[in-house]
């Protein structure tokens, strides 16, 4: 009982002591909302991982990746994988780079992806166009602009149609794109479907967009899935959904997201305060 009213406490003295982060910083800070372990991948312009090796996220870990200005890339998280302590070498169930923890090229399909491309104005989009592996969502925050959240309402892995579905020992790991699955000009918007008067939703890509509607679902879909939002800082969550409020400890602050007012940011004076409020507690009253 007492550690309930104190873990009440804690959620009245953050909703109440909010302020917004600075404007200019383009710190993301990608959080690991799943059960299970996950590695995650920052490709710049095919360039090396940013973090390097043993960059995992436990489950409820936060890490903070510090994106110059202009940057450019891809964000994904790779799934069960097992990597060898001394070489770095292994392979993961899904999100694969090769068979090293340290990405230098794209993750193996199906994989769901977060896109940026910074600038004066940033431009956002989580990316079902190669498949599906794990729930992402994209969070501005402090930003001016569109900076509506990018990501998926459910768990595609949980509604995937039997035609797409990767399996690990009959649990199904990852969703793969129609595309992808079939390689059809249709679906891959080729051929005389190369351009987005002709390539059009089909039921597959129709079924990734009812689940995850704001996430492109196909090549073309992009167009419309494309978010906007001027100098602001990121946050992306595996395994959360859009209207998850997510919690991180970073930079000796304590910051909770929210849907309709983005991040809040939390003075160094609040340290103590995070000392007595596990985020896994929080995390577990506020979702
Ligand atoms: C961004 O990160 C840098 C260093 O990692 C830090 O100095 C800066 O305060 C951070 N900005 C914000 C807004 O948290
Ligand atoms: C992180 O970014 C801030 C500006 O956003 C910069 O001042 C700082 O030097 C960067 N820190 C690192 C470790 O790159
Ligand atoms: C991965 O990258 C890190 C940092 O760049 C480096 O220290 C490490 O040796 C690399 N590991 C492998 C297996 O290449
Ligand atoms: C978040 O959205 C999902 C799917 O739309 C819904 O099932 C869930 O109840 C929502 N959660 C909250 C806290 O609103
Ligand atoms: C999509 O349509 C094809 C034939 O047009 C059908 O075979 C397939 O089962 C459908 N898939 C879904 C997910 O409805
Ligand atoms: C923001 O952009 C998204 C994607 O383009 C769009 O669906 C949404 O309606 C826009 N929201 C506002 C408030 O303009
Ligand atoms: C999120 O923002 C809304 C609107 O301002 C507010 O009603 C709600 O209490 C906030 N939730 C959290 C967890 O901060
Ligand atoms: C949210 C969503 O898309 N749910 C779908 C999951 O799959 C079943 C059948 O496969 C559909 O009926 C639901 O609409």
């Amino acid at each position: 009982m007492a550690h309930n009213v104190s873990l009440l406490f804690c959620i009245f003295v953050f909703l109440a002591s909010g302020a917004k982060m600075n404007a200019n910083a383009k710190n993301f800070t990608l959080v690991n909302q799943c059960k299970e372990t996950i590695w995650p991948a920052i490709i710049t312009d095919g360039s090396g991982n940013f973090h390097g090796e043993d960059f995992k996220l436990e489950p409820g870990q936060t890490a903070i990746y510090n994106a110059s200005d202009g940057w450019s890339g891809r964000i994904w998280g790779r799934t069960g994988c097992n990597f060898d302590t001394k070489t770095g070498d292994g392979t993961c169930q899904t999100g694969s780079c090769g068979t090293s923890i340290n990405c230098t090229s794209a993750g193996s399909l199906p994989v769901s992806i977060a896109e940026f491309t910074l600038g004066d104005t940033d431009f956002y989009d989580v990316s079902l166009v190669d498949g599906f592996n794990l729930p992402i969502v994209i969070k501005p925050g402090g930003g001016k602009g569109n900076c509506s959240t990018a990501g998926c309402d459910g768990d595609l892995r949980q509604n995937c149609s039997s035609d797409l579905a990767v399996k690990d020992n009959g649990k199904v790991v990852g969703c793969r794109s129609a595309c992808d699955a079939f390689n059809m000009d249709e679906y891959c918007c080729r051929g005389t479907y190369g351009d987005p008067v002709s390539c059009l939703p089909t039921n597959y890509s129709k079924s990734f967009k009812q689940v995850c509607p704001a996430a492109s679902s196909y090549a073309y879909d992009n167009r419309v899935s494309i978010i906007t939002c001027s100098a602001s800082d990121y946050l992306v969550a595996f395994c959360a959904l859009r209207n998850t409020t997510i919690c991180s400890y970073q930079n000796q602050k304590f910051v909770c997201s929210n849907t309709s007012e983005g991040f809040r940011a939390f003075s160094q004076s609040w340290r103590i305060l995070m000392l007595a409020c596990p985020l896994v507690s929080i995390l577990q009253i506020l979702l």
